[in-house]
């Protein structure tokens, strides 16, 4: 049976990856952040919580790194673990670099003394292009030169790079998947889509009025995160390490993001949406469009999930969510956690 290890368990990416591994009969073992309130809502709502194993780990913190691959003994890892908040990242950005630059050199560092043959895949990101084409109808492929435009961006360029270079150097097993904005009805809330399907849900059912945003100019190129994973497995699976871009070759503006949703359940968007300056970033990325030439002819991947599908997923699923809390029903997904049910890994106990 193989062994993964994934950072960052707790988050959209991670919890869709380790119920795709668990199918595919890999132990899966998970990095955790020890909170007041436990976070694992995302692993309860794919019911794969009581299938893993968890480990406290921090990636500020080499020593629970450590101990957390010492522990789980991996094939591969997956090293989704960031502070992935491109805004936050200007109010955090001493935090962001600690956590989502070094923290990739961190597990290189303990793949490099421990275990040579422990394949790792970075989550590299379509931020790091920043504002790099000129041309804004070309679009963005492995080539492309890199242009980051938020400290989230830079420290994951350091990132991208040390994963490259410890591959040459040392001939470490490391893939960057350069991917795309990848959304789903397990993103964090904060993130514009989930933001905007749930808004949409909650004026829908008369729980909420007006639904504030930002730059409704800017162009994303969004796919489903559940295709995701799969290509980041896909990566470590090849004879040879390389990065991939993961994209679905489409951008759309959120502005047409918002359109979509209120569509869906017929409402005039232009109603309910105001823009607010607080909520423009010091600096934004104004277009991403992604060009997955190199994966479908490597790894043989393609997305799945057009945009108006994506779109419908997350606002059918955000109504259900609303319309369930206002039939005094449990929120699904955002039931209570209690540590004693769960397999979380000790201090100490060997594997
Ligand atoms: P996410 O939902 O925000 O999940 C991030 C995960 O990282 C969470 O489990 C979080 O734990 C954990 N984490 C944050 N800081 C940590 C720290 N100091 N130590 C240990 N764990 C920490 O992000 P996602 O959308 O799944 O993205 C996964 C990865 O792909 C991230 O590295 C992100 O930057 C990258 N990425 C995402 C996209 C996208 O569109 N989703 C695109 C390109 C790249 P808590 O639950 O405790 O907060
Ligand atoms: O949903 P966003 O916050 O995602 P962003 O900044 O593109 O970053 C995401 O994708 C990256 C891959 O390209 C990942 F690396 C990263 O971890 C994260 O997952 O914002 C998308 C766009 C931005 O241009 C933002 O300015 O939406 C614009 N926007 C407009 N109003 C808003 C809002 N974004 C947010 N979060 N909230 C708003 O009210």
């Amino acid at each position: 049976m193989k062994r993964a290890l994934i950072t960052g368990i707790t988050g959209q990416d991670g919890a869709y990856l380790a119920d795709f591994l668990l199918k595919k009969g890999y132990r899966v073992f998970g990095t955790y952040r020890r909170t007041s309130t436990p976070n694992f809502w995302r692993l309860r709502a794919l019911k794969v919580l009581d299938k893993i194993t968890l480990i406290p780990a921090d990636m500020a913190d080499m020593s629970s790194l450590l101990e957390a691959v010492n522990l789980a003994d991996p094939n591969e890892i997956y090293n989704l673990a960031a502070q992935s908040y491109v805004s936050a990242s200007f109010d955090q950005p001493l935090f962001t670099a600690q956590v989502d630059g070094l923290g990739p050199l961190r597990i290189l560092e303990i793949i490099r003394h421990l275990n040579k043959k422990i394949k790792f895949y970075q989550a590299s990101t379509s931020e790091l292009y920043g504002e790099s084409i000129e041309d804004k109808k070309m679009q963005q492929n492995e080539n492309t030169k890199f242009l980051p435009n938020s400290p989230y961006a830079t420290a994951k360029l350091y990132g991208f790079h040390i994963c490259r270079i410890y591959r040459d150097a040392y001939k470490i097993f490391a893939c960057n998947g350069i991917l795309f904005n990848h959304e789903s009805p397990l993103r964090g809330l904060e993130f514009v889509t989930r933001k905007i399907s749930n808004a949409v849900a909650r004026i829908k059912l008369g729980l909420q009025k007006k639904l504030f945003l930002g730059n409704l100019d800017a162009k994303r190129d969004w796919g489903f995160a559940p295709d995701y994973v799969k290509a980041m497995w896909l990566m470590l699976q090849q004879d040879k390490p390389d990065d991939f871009v993961i994209a679905t070759n489409e951008t759309h503006s959120v502005r047409e993001f918002v359109e979509e949703a209120f569509k869906n359940v017929r409402l005039d968007w232009r109603k309910y949406v105001q823009t607010k300056e607080e909520l423009i970033r010091p600096k934004d990325v104004s277009i991403l469009n992604g060009d997955y030439s190199k994966a479908k002819r490597i790894l043989g991947w393609k997305p799945k999930t057009k945009f108006k599908d994506l779109v419908r997923k997350m606002v059918k699923s955000d109504l259900m969510r609303w319309k369930k809390f206002l039939n005094g029903d449990r929120f699904p997904w955002d039931a209570f956690d209690y540590h004693e049910n769960i397999d979380i890994l000790k201090r100490g106990k060997t594997k």
